[in-house]
């Protein structure tokens, strides 16, 4: 009676196995090992926000789906075929290539015909207010600060906009323009005005690299790319001015560009430069005294124009320059980015640029 009893319930063991593993096979196509190894993998890319990452590369288009922890927990407890749904896909853009097949190489620079800024406007339109551009159809290799050190040179700015942008779009970078602009009208302090423009461009967005430019310099080819190299670099190598030759061997003055981390390596800029001369030799003395170099492009690709104009006022030669670039070594490391005090009177945004206006102070009297 018993052993009868027990066949029995062997058979309708057996009887039900049988039927939930037809069950199984019959309507989910996700079997215990693969959910598992599923669940498994999830479990591995989990991120520290507590949301999963699962990445599946389809046909050359990156998707990623984010899934909640409480789902997965919710998935855990009931059937297995509740694993196998459609996840939350969005499209993730690739990397843009190292040399952006949208160059065109030289450009015709001139400075003839003035622009206005409603020609600016119109030739761009994908800008976003404040002067912000990033590529639509890939991820730009670098987040791109450019930096004008300014006062009173409202129709060389839109000189500047008008060649510049289209230019750095073309670059495919992702970049915004921050014109930061001297108040009041004490001896401009060029070197002051970049330390600045640094600290208040990282303030709005996680910028890795950082392009100073007079306003008054333009590229004469757009394969000089306005980005940041592995040594900090200058870019405006060839200028007209100087019959498209470097004046001297250690000049690093016009257009430059450095890394965030190159920044912090040297302090930063001197703020003590007032008036014209010597900063960019300083910040070269900077450069070359912590171990770094200064990489250009060739004589031709770094060819530009500078548009020609009387000396500002207020921009005198400044008298100490000369003994102040015999001691970098000694200053550079309390006097930089450390020692930077400024107020902003003004933040702007406009359509083309942002423009900063800052109270820099006073030169000393000495
Ligand atoms: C140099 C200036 C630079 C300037 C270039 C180009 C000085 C320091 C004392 C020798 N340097 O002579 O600041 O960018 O000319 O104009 O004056």
């Amino acid at each position: 009676m018993l052993k009868k009893k027990f066949c029995s319930l062997v058979l309708l063991y057996l009887f039900s196995f049988s039927v939930y593993f037809w069950y199984q096979l019959r309507y989910s196509n996700v079997t215990k090992w693969s959910r598992n190894a599923l669940l498994f993998s999830l479990k591995d890319s989990q991120s520290e926000d507590g949301l999963i990452k699962s990445r599946v590369d389809y046909r050359g288009i990156h998707l990623e789906s984010d899934l909640g922890k409480e789902q997965l927990t919710k998935e855990n407890e009931t059937t297995e075929t509740k694993t196998h749904k459609t996840p939350l896909v969005t499209e993730e853009l690739e990397k843009c290539p190292d040399h952006s097949p949208l160059l065109v190489g030289p450009l015709r620079v001139e400075f003839s015909t003035p622009v206005s800024l409603d020609t600016v406007r119109k030739a761009n339109p994908g800008l976003q207010e404040g002067g912000r551009y990033k590529p639509h159809d890939c991820v730009a290799l670098q987040k791109v600060a450019l930096i004008i050190p300014f006062r009173l040179r409202d129709e060389h700015l839109k000189f500047w906009l008008y060649y510049l942008h289209p230019i750095l779009q073309r670059q495919q970078l992702d970049y915004g323009v921050y014109v930061i602009n001297q108040d009041g009208d004490n001896t401009f302090n060029r070197a002051k005005l970049m330390n600045i423009g640094y600290a208040e461009a990282l303030k709005e967005y996680d910028y890795d690299c950082f392009v100073f430019s007079d306003v008054d310099i333009i590229p004469m080819d757009d394969r000089n790319t306005y980005k940041c190299f592995s040594q900090p670099r200058h870019l405006s190598v060839s200028m007209d001015k100087y019959g498209f030759k470097l004046p001297y061997n250690q000049y690093f003055g016009g257009v430059s560009s450095l890394s965030k981390e190159q920044i912090m390596k040297i302090n930063g800029f001197p703020n003590n430069y007032w008036g014209w001369g010597g900063e960019d030799d300083d910040i070269f003395n900077r450069v070359d005294n912590r171990e770094m170099s200064i990489s250009r492009p060739d004589s031709v690709v770094g060819k530009c124009r500078m548009i020609r104009h009387e000396r500002d006022k207020n921009n005198n030669d400044n008298p100490q320059r000369f003994k102040r670039i015999t001691h970098t070594l000694m200053t550079m490391d309390t006097d930089g980015l450390n020692s930077l005090e400024y107020e902003v009177v003004a933040v702007e945004k406009h359509d083309l640029f942002t423009k900063i206006t800052v109270d820099v102070g006073m030169p000393p009297e000495d």
